[in-house]
């Protein structure tokens, strides 16, 4: 493989780990635990792993034990995200610290290659290509749901064969529900199989007390607000667009909040915020020409405007009209395939409800189009695919032209449309990325060789320095709680949105008024790797305001 220039000197960057992790660990036990909410039925569905014990890792400066050597297997669950290959290299780091014979296979393209036996070991060779650097390439990712008792067994298959003790499932929450099913599962049948879950996505919604935050999120918000800091300065010199950015995040809006802290556009919408106003549609289109109108009263005839991926899916009338597209695109999916665009509109509109129709009907007719595209494996309307900016920015364009008509508006209005999302799941991961990966994966092996399953790797204290990082171990049902899935409870690892009342958002509701009626773009930069530790180690805004740290 030719390397760049950084990815040879990134290469040799040795990974921080926490002072805990640096020699022999033993286990310190703390109490039972229990779920976040509906404790009677997950301690039902989880008879084998409920009620576990948060675990910490201590120095064991008398370690009196030789470990005898064990296999892992790991699998790469959903979306990419920054640091991947580092929990990769922390995993095998870890297991050879403690026995050079153990070993370490990865399953290839996500869930699918453990279900259907496709799988590669990995050795120190071929490790040592992808320490540091971004993406999943190493063994490949997928979106495989893996929850049926059939997988189970078969996987269960080829992890006898290769002899493999415990299995690591790097994922974000609904991975992380599976592996804890499938803890469950291998303990109901006495199979001496461990489950270990790792929190990964670049969505920033798996985390919670214990999990501080999701990997990978740090590196993919620096990455955008670079860009969206570059777009800002091309905005304040040419001085004639509106720039419409779209933000990934599948539901939360923490990548778009993030942003806008580190780079104060002009507007930021926050999904949360507006499912707890209950706003429509309409509401929305008002604000943006509101702060559009203004600033053109200032002689500003640009700005920048961050919208978050899922917004549509939190403005409760979308809502309401996307469960009833679910329903009429189960229903009717055969008949609407053989369709052209304009027939597949006219007869999706003649099921829908009057409300629904009314709204579907008001949409521009590409928006309605993506809004009717097949759902994804888990039932999602794919919201990447849904052009939310265009939607916004076209509809704000229209509100504009009638308030020029009534003489409330005098001013230009051009736009551009972006999306950021892929440019930034498989960058490099950041200094602060690339040790709690590393870490999260060496953590991983000694929970394993605790003997301990259903835990998903847990590293805290994160706005400290690395070596005061706490290592250890949360059992994946206190995380849980019952969800309506596809019609039906279920349990799942309770997912984290925007919190209205934390400091993030209430940072970033502090200053939005005024940086909607000035000019005052901050330029972020792109992601330093090697120089002082302020610029280098820096953790996202979120999480720093988060543990109550100051920011600027
Ligand atoms: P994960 O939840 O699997 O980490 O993926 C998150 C995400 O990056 C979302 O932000 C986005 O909506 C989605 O993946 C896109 O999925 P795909 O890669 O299948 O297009």
């Amino acid at each position: 493989m030719k390397k760049s220039a950084l990815q040879r000197v990134r290469a040799e960057y040795q990974p921080k780990l926490p002072f805990a992790l640096q020699g022999p660990v033993k286990v310190k036990v703390g109490e039972k635990t229990q779920s976040v909410a509906d404790q009677e039925e997950i301690e039902k569905l989880f008879p084998n792993t409920y009620g576990m014990p948060v675990v910490e890792f201590e120095r064991d400066e008398n370690p009196q034990r030789v470990e005898e050597p064990f296999n892992v297997g790991i699998i790469l669950s959903g979306g990419q995200a920054p640091g991947g290959h580092n929990v990769v290299s922390g995993i095998f780091d870890g297991i050879k610290s403690l026995n050079r014979e153990s070993r370490l296979y990865g399953f290839l393209m996500g869930p699918s290659g453990f279900v259907d036996h496709q799988y590669m070991e990995l050795t120190a060779g071929i490790i040592k290509d992808y320490r540091n650097t971004g993406g999943f390439d190493i063994i490949g990712s997928g979106r495989t749901k893996l929850e049926t008792p059939e997988q189970f067994d078969k996987g269960l298959k080829i992890l006898e064969e290769l002899n493999i003790k415990a299995l690591v499932i790097i994922g974000g929450d609904d991975s992380n529900t599976n592996a804890a099913v499938l803890a469950e599962y291998y303990k109901a049948k006495g199979v001496d199989v461990q489950v270990i879950g790792v929190p990964k996505t670049i969505d920033g919604d798996l985390k919670n007390k214990w999990i501080e935050t999701s990997f990978g999120f740090d590196t993919a918000c620096k990455v955008y607000s670079e860009v969206i800091g570059n777009i800002q300065r091309d905005c304040n010199s040419a001085k004639k667009y509106y720039h419409f950015i779209k933000l990934m995040g599948r539901s939360a809006s923490h990548i778009a909040l993030e942003c806008a802290l580190e780079t104060q556009p002009n507007i930021c919408l926050i999904s949360e915020e507006i499912l707890a106003k209950r706003m429509t549609l309409d509401n929305i289109v008002s604000y943006v020409a509101y702060v559009v109108s203004e600033r053109a009263k200032l002689g500003w005839n640009f700005g920048t405007v961050l919208i978050p991926e899922g917004l549509i899916e939190f403005i409760p009338s979308v809502k309401a009209l996307i469960a009833e597209l679910n329903d009429v695109l189960a229903q009717h999916g055969e008949e609407l395939a053989g369709l052209d665009d304009d027939n597949k509109l006219i007869t999706i509109h003649s099921y829908l409800s009057a409300a629904n129709a009314e709204l579907y009907k008001s949409l521009p007719k590409q928006i309605a189009l993506q809004l009717s595209l097949d759902r994804d494996s888990h039932g999602n309307v794919q919201v990447s695919l849904i052009e939310t900016e265009k939607l916004i920015s076209e509809m704000v364009e229209k509100r504009l032209e009638e308030m020029k008509e009534q003489g409330l508006y005098v001013g230009k209005f051009a736009t551009q449309h972006h999306f950021f999302g892929y440019e930034g799941r498989c960058a490099d991961p950041s200094n602060f990325d690339a040790d709690y990966t590393y870490a999260l994966g060496f953590n991983a092996a000694m929970l394993i060789n605790a003997g301990l399953t259903g835990y998903m790797s847990s590293v805290r204290n994160l706005t400290g320095h690395t070596e005061e990082w706490i290592a250890g171990g949360i059992p994946i049902t206190m995380m849980m709680n019952m969800e309506r899935r596809n019609g039906k409870l279920k349990p799942v690892i309770q997912k984290a949105l925007v919190n209205l009342n934390g400091r993030p958002y209430l940072k970033f509701a502090s200053q939005r008024e005024t940086c909607a009626l000035n000019t005052l773009y901050q330029y972020p930069g792109p992601i330093q790797y090697f120089g002082p530790a302020e610029v280098c180690d820096r953790p996202s805004m979120t999480l720093l305001l988060e543990h109550e740290k100051d920011v600027y």
